[in-house]
């Protein structure tokens, strides 16, 4: 274990050379920046011996886990189009005339005969839809490599740069990767301070891995200081795979192709290309599938992966023209400008906003080690950058252009990931876009839009050929060729929101930006998920109103042996959400007069939100919660009301809030780790921010954390990382019901602060530091003459924007420091 210089925020790569080159390794005490919490790095002091600890890389489209070993690097590939399978189409047409049958069997409380008739009538053909895969690793071997006498590898989040610094006989190496979205490449420069570099490359195709049954500690304890390091670790590239060319490419170039997998009967239809080209001032030679670089001072990798993907029907590109075409433009300039270019688009969107919490001494120890400590410790910087994480996880996986960040946002590591790391769309999609417009990346939002537009076109033929109904319908699940119908088993699959939440996340990202074009764009979209259920919603015989059969409260399962039942609070709430924006999209674009019309008379017809015996909000139409044998379940679907929707609000609804309390409460704080994340969103969202607080303690520590800061459902899941930014944020700042609430839910634990550039509805954006829970200063952005509801604890009032579109309140920044 190394002194604690090298562990703190300042140190650098430069001083990191200046060290190896006999200067001694002091560093300016750093006061500043922990003061501030102003390091924004993720750091360690060992190589990844897991996947869970390697860093992750992204341009949106590309992706590497870099995991900073010493004998042998390696660099574990994505690239998101490569999922397996080709164009299919799943529905099944016997369940037009079974859902009737179904719905009657629910009618009747056979639940059991209508979960097997739904079984074997109305499921999807194929049953599963097709899982991401990987487009295999790099493995650079160092031949002769001794351990280190000084490592230290970090991410640092406001470079989108990772960094491996290590000295080792005598010799000082430096390493920096990062996915550069201008030139569609992911760049991994290796340098020698002293000494040469000497190194062969090889790669190692698609594979499936073991993960290890849930852990609910996972790698953590591996962590613990002290533990034993393998410096040296290496793993072995194995047999080539025999469905793969590995083949020089020019003198300085490997060049791999293959083909995806198969699924579930549905053939593979994808060929992909990957191109490593090595620009040095040492020797490089192929040989033997490898590239051999010796006698190098620098060596940069330029990495480019494509797969014949052009959309969800259409699998004719060519990606080996693409990867010979991206390696050679980015070839053509220096590793210095590849860099600048990088920081510098990567900056236009990370540097859009910001949040500084106390940095305490825990602050400055490795990131594993402050995961690992995090529950005991008072580290409220944990928290930042948790929060700024998940901004640095959503750029980097989710870029205009690109497929939108699935289960794993783009980092997986096997052939066979868990849920097939697809688009789970009954939560885990939807809480993947939770903090994009709200912390100025709504930029992010793009690739989610163009999936709802492919999907409202594969999901129109669902619902006519499944239900006879216009518009179009999406169940719990989607995947790459945007699979619209019910998957898995009834249980799970037969639940026909899955489309219309995806439009409510979408109006959102609308309400936010308030950008016409997005809107423009939106509203077909939302009028077909609406006209689905103006065909399908059914009356509640025992008239309490219109609800959905046959369908589920998200994997909840009620007390007659099966989920499947009529009208679930989620979906009246849901449909509720989707009548009224789309009735107020259709206002604004003066359109479809008539339909808004409908579109009222039908919403007011939608059964309402119940409070059962227990006083709590119920989750069904009948009062079945108390009775449901899974009390904990990890969905809270039903609190959809509170959060992310506002229908059932603190302001509005005492009682019906009162009821979400009571059900939350008994649903306890402890879920996988999203579900900690919506936890945490929701009491938030109820002004409890001690509790919400509580429950992020959880989801931050060593058993929801992983300790390179990924989400541990367990397994790795990424929609935790994004929830619980949101989470963080709804403490601090939240916007619904016209207002803007300041400090809503301020946490004891966090009396100072500051966040800049938060973005709440209606195109304006909050700056605001707070000292003693008070604000102290405040800096609105928006339209010209804007005037805005401004809340501060039970205070309401009224300001108006400025000629310039701005407002200020307050002299002092969080720091002391006089505002700008
Ligand atoms: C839903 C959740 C699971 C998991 C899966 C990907 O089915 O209930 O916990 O997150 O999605």
């Amino acid at each position: 274990m190394f002194g604690a210089d090298i562990m703190s925020p300042k140190f650098t790569r430069r001083l990191f050379l200046a060290a190896s080159a006999g200067a001694s390794l002091r560093v300016p005490a750093s006061e500043n920046a922990r003061k501030s919490g102003a390091d924004q790095r993720l750091l360690y002091l060992r190589p990844a011996a897991t996947w869970n600890e390697a860093l992750p890389i992204g341009n949106g489209r590309l992706g590497a886990m870099v995991f900073g070993r010493v004998a042998q690097e390696r660099l574990q590939l994505n690239e998101d189009t490569l999922w397996a399978g080709a164009p299919y189409t799943p529905d099944n047409p016997d369940a037009l005339a079974a859902i009737p049958q179904v719905r009657q069997l629910i009618e009747q409380g056979r639940f059991k005969e209508a979960t097997e008739l739904a079984s074997a009538k109305v499921m999807a053909k194929p049953l599963t839809q097709m899982p991401y895969g990987t487009l295999g690793d790099v493995l650079i071997d160092f031949g002769g490599a001794q351990a280190p006498t000084k490592y230290q590898r970090s991410l640092d989040l406001e470079t989108a740069i990772t960094t491996t610094d290590y000295l080792s006989a005598g010799n000082s190496f430096t390493r920096r990767g990062f996915a550069s979205a201008p030139q569609q490449v992911m760049v991994f420069h290796l340098e020698a301070g002293k000494g040469t570099l000497n190194f062969d490359l090889g790669y190692r195709g698609p594979r499936p891995v073991k993960y290890t049954p849930p852990d609910y500690a996972g790698s953590a304890t591996a962590l613990i200081e002290g533990a034993a390091v393998d410096w040296l670790m290496t793993e072995s590239l194995g047999p080539p795979a025999s469905d793969m060319q590995v083949t020089a490419d020019g003198a300085d170039s490997l060049l791999i192709t293959g083909r995806n997998s198969g699924a579930a009967g549905v053939a593979a239809g994808l060929t992909f290309a990957l191109r490593i080209r090595v620009v040095s001032d040492g020797r490089v030679t192929p040989g033997n599938g490898k590239l051999i670089v010796r006698e190098a001072r620098r060596a940069t990798l330029l990495i480019a992966g494509a797969t014949s993907h052009v959309s969800y029907q259409d699998v004719s590109g060519d990606p080996v023209v693409k990867v010979r075409r991206d390696t050679e433009a980015a070839a053509l300039k220096s590793y210095e400008v590849l860099e600048r270019d990088h920081i510098r688009d990567y900056q236009a969107l990370y540097k859009s906003a910001s949040l500084e919490l106390p940095a305490t001494a825990a602050a400055t120890r490795p990131t594993d080690v402050r995961i690992a400590r995090s529950e005991a410790a008072d580290d409220p910087s944990l928290a930042a950058l948790y929060f700024q994480f998940a901004r640095y996880l959503l750029i980097s996986s989710s870029r205009p252009g690109c497929q939108p960040a699935n289960l794993q946002g783009i980092w997986n590591e096997g052939t066979n990931p868990p849920w097939g790391s697809k688009y789970t769309i009954n939560i885990n999609t939807e809480m993947n876009y939770w903090p994009a417009d709200p912390t100025g990346l709504g930029i992010c939002v793009e690739p989610l839009l163009r999936l709802v537009e492919d999907l409202s076109v594969t999901g129109a033929k669902t619902a006519k050929s499944m239900y006879g109904a216009r518009g179009w319908v999406a169940h719990h699940n989607t995947d790459l060729w945007r699979a619209a119908a019910p998957i898995d088993g009834p249980l799970w699959g037969l639940w026909p929101c899955g489309g219309a939440w995806l439009c409510n996340a979408l109006w959102n990202h609308y309400d936010y930006s308030r950008e016409p074009s997005i809107l423009q764009r939106l509203y077909p979209l939302m009028r077909g998920a609406a006209l689905f259920f103006l065909d399908t919603l059914v009356e509640d015989p025992k008239g309490r109103g219109l609800m959905t059969s046959p369908s589920l409260s998200p994997e909840n399962s009620h007390p007659f042996g099966s989920s499947l039942c009529a009208g679930p609070a989620m979906d009246r709430q849901i449909i509720r959400d989707l009548f009224a924006h789309t009735a107020e999209a259709a206002s604004i674009l003066t359109t479809d007069a008539e339909l808004r019309a409908q579109l009222a008379l039908t919403a007011a017809k939608i059964a309402p939100d119940r409070i059962g015996k227990s006083g709590q909000l119920q989750e069904w139409l009948e009062d079945w919660d108390d009775a449901a044998p899974d009390p904990h379940h990890r969905h809270v679907s039903h609190l959809y009301a509170v959060y992310p929707s506002s229908q059932i609000n603190v302001r509005d609804n005492d009682k019906l809030i009162e009821a979400a309390k009571t059900s939350l409460r008994k649903r306890g704080d402890l879920a996988t780790g999203w579900g900690t994340a919506w936890r945490v969103c929701l009491w938030a969202r109820m002004g409890d921010g001690d509790h919400a607080h509580a429950v992020l303690k959880t989801l931050l520590g060593p058993q929801r954390t992983y300790p390179n800061m990924f989400d541990a459902h367990p397994p790795f899941q990424i929609d935790g990382n994004f929830g619980g930014a949101a989470g963080i944020l709804e403490m601090l700042v939240q916007s619904w019901g016209g207002e803007i609430r300041l400090l809503p839910a301020l946490p004891t634990a966090w009396p100072d602060g500051e966040v800049r550039g938060i973005r709440v509805r209606g195109a304006i954006s909050v700056d605001m530091a707070w000292r003693a829970r008070k604000v102290s200063w405040l800096q609105l952005r928006g339209p010209a003459n804007g005037s805005v509801n401004l809340r501060r604890g039970q205070a309401l009032e009224t300001v108006r924007l400025d000629a310039r579109g701005s407002y200020r309140f307050g002299q002092v920044r969080w720091n002391g420091a006089p505002s700008r």
